[in-house]
């Protein structure tokens, strides 16, 4: 089995996140790395479809990927054993979310800088997460069939904060009573600018549009 970098993640000091997130950005832009804050309910699906992302991107793109987590380095080594990129584990000390100074801490983990894309995956949480600004250039958060597509309507600030609302799981909807339509409609109520992109990360359908959209958002971000 592939051995990654274990981070244990210090508790925040900062008093102003946001602050601290806009310094984190503005660092990341000099360095030319943007960085990819994923977030969803645990189990909907981020790391399958990472990988599948990772997949695709990675002959055009330097990628890494931040996996945090409350425990364990299940995620980091999948990542890794399943794309070969550098993957590191961010442990949260029991936290249920990453701030900006958490951020930055994994960030110094890395062993090389020469990277144009790094990618969090946050904590398994529809909550917190949405609360506190990481420093990433866009949110982007995974919603999967089986928690119904009435979730903007229930955890309105995390469907705020995200321009991409990946629905996954889409070879499980006749099972389901989840409605595409009616999901498009209950995100456009919390962003109106928000796009939807259906993906089976299972298979691999859809995934592509995901890959498209991050791709070109980066070469977008690097000509800034
Ligand atoms: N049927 C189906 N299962 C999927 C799909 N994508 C992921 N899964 C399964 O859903 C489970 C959770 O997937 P993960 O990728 O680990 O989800 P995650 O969001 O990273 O989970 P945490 O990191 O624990 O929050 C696994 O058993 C996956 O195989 C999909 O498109 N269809
Ligand atoms: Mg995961
Ligand atoms: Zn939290």
């Amino acid at each position: 089995m592939d051995e990654v970098k274990v981070i244990e993640i210090k508790k925040s000091i900062f008093a102003d996140n946001d602050k601290d997130a806009d310094a984190l950005r503005r660092e990341l832009k000099q360095k030319g790395v943007y960085l990819l804050n994923v977030m969803s309910s645990p189990g909907s699906g981020k790391t399958t479809t990472l990988i599948r992302t990772i997949n695709l991107l990675k002959d055009k793109l330097r990628i890494a990927v931040m996996e945090a987590d409350i425990d364990s380095d299940v995620d980091a080594v999948k990542i890794k054993e399943a794309t070969g990129i550098e993957s590191i584990q961010l442990h949260t000390g029991g936290m249920c979310h990453l701030d900006a100074e958490m951020t930055r801490q994994g960030l110094a983990g890395f062993d090389r800088a020469d990277v144009d894309l790094i990618i969090l995956e946050n904590v398994g949480n529809l909550v917190c997460p949405a609360e506190f600004d990481t420093g990433a250039v866009r949110n982007a958060m995974i919603l999967s069939v089986p928690e119904g597509d009435d979730k903007p309507l229930k955890y309105p600030l995390m469907f705020t904060v995200c321009d991409t609302v990946v629905v996954n799981k889409t070879d499980v909807l006749p099972y389901f009573d989840f409605d595409l339509d009616r999901c498009r409609a209950n995100v456009r109520l919390r962003n109106p600018k928000a796009r939807v992109i259906p993906i089976c990360a299972k298979t691999g359908e859809g995934v592509k549009d995901f890959a498209d959209w991050l791709l070109q958002e980066v070469s977008d971000w690097k000509k800034k």
